[in-house]
């Protein structure tokens, strides 16, 4: 039976893998809410699917799915993809799933963090999310992997680690008053240092504008390998994300990692700016205990938000003008994987993207 461990990561001497580094497989969660999803989940739910089917061409993909979903997840699903009964509030694995740790010999364990579903109740994202916070300690469970319970709030997606020791993330959210109001910012790091085994913080200022998540690193910024970044970027000065992006370019610039290296920076230019909308805002369900995204809004798309997988890049697409160029760029900066192109609006309409809704599993030894 798998053990809840009183110790760290770091103390074990277990550290978060690189996403690059091979994986067991891929863990994903059902989305069915219907003030998230639109058209009572059903647009999401097939590009879910597609997301699910690509992976699952390289490895092995679980997916969680609340009881009453799951013949029908069951029905959408290739056969390929494991569909377990795993209850859930929304379907961000990346942020409520466990993040995974490996030692040297190959034992590979899990963190679980506390979730607040991105800001408790003064984002009111949803209400309840108790059942995100049990996401991590039965997919644990269910692999018969030890856990570590972090006794501190953070989401996957707020953070990007190079293997090596270092950890990218944004101040905006990590020391938003929303997430854990009673650390400081050398207790955050500490934490950090303790439950992802790293020994180096490179700080970026904000994420995404009108990222719902208070700025995750996964939609700005993510390493293609140790000492090399790729960012979000704009040339348009008027636009709302050119200075957000122009200050992680000039942190990143500025930055060494743990071990002593500067980075190179890949710029990827983003989407034209998209919004939600009227008949996409129509499909949602008005519910007073969760967000409400009106019409007009501004979404948060960025390719940055892409998950590699063994043999692949699966990116999300837009059907913009910058898609093409976006996908060479990924290509040259991943040689050896194959680069699957998704249509991800359907996913981007729930405030995030395919990192957002994938978890890898290390494979280990
Ligand atoms: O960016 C992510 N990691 C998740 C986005 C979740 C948005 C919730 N509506």
């Amino acid at each position: 039976m798998p053990r809840r461990l009183e110790s760290t990561p770091q103390s074990d001497g277990f550290r978060m893998p690189a996403e690059w580094e091979r994986h067991a497989g891929c863990w994903m969660l059902w989305p069915q809410r219907r003030d998230t999803w639109r058209n009572g989940g059903k647009p999401a739910q097939r590009a879910f699917v597609e997301v699910a089917s690509q992976i699952a061409r390289f490895e092995r993909v679980s997916m969680g799915v609340n009881r009453d979903q799951y013949e029908n997840a069951r029905a959408m699903l290739p056969p390929q993809v494991r569909v377990v009964e795993l209850s859930n509030n929304d379907a961000w694995m990346r942020d409520c799933g466990a993040t995974f740790v490996v030692n040297k010999r190959g034992d590979v364990r899990g963190v679980d963090w506390r979730f607040n579903a991105w800001g408790g109740l003064d984002k009111l994202m949803y209400f309840p999310w108790d059942q995100d916070q049990l996401v991590a300690t039965k997919m644990l469970e269910i692999e018969g992997i030890d856990r570590y319970a972090a006794p501190f709030v953070l989401e996957g997606g707020s953070i990007h680690v190079d293997g090596e020791g270092t950890v990218i993330t944004t101040e905006q959210c990590l020391l938003h008053p929303n997430r854990n109001p009673q650390l400081s910012r050398a207790q955050i790091e500490q934490l950090l240092a303790d439950y992802l085994g790293i020994r180096h913080i490179i700080w970026l200022p904000r994420g995404v504008y009108e990222d719902e998540t208070d700025g995750h690193v996964d939609n700005l910024c993510c390493y293609a390998r140790a000492g090399v970044v790729a960012m979000t970027w704009t040339d348009d000065r008027s636009d709302p994300q050119y200075e957000r992006s122009a200050a992680a370019y000039e942190a990143l610039m500025s930055a060494r990692d743990a071990q002593g290296r500067g980075l190179e920076i890949h710029k990827i230019h983003q989407p034209a700016p998209m919004t939600m909308t009227t008949d996409e805002a129509a499909g949602l369900d008005v519910v007073d205990s969760a967000f409400r995204r009106p019409v007009g809004e501004r979404l948060a798309g960025s390719y940055i938000n892409f998950y590699i997988a063994n043999g692949a890049i699966i990116m999300p697409i837009f059907g913009d003008r910058h898609d093409a160029a976006a996908a060479q760029k990924l290509a040259a900066l991943f040689p050896q994987r194959e680069i699957v192109r998704i249509q991800a609006r359907e996913i981007l309409l729930g405030g995030g993207n395919i990192h957002c809704i994938t978890q890898q599993q290390p494979a280990g030894s």
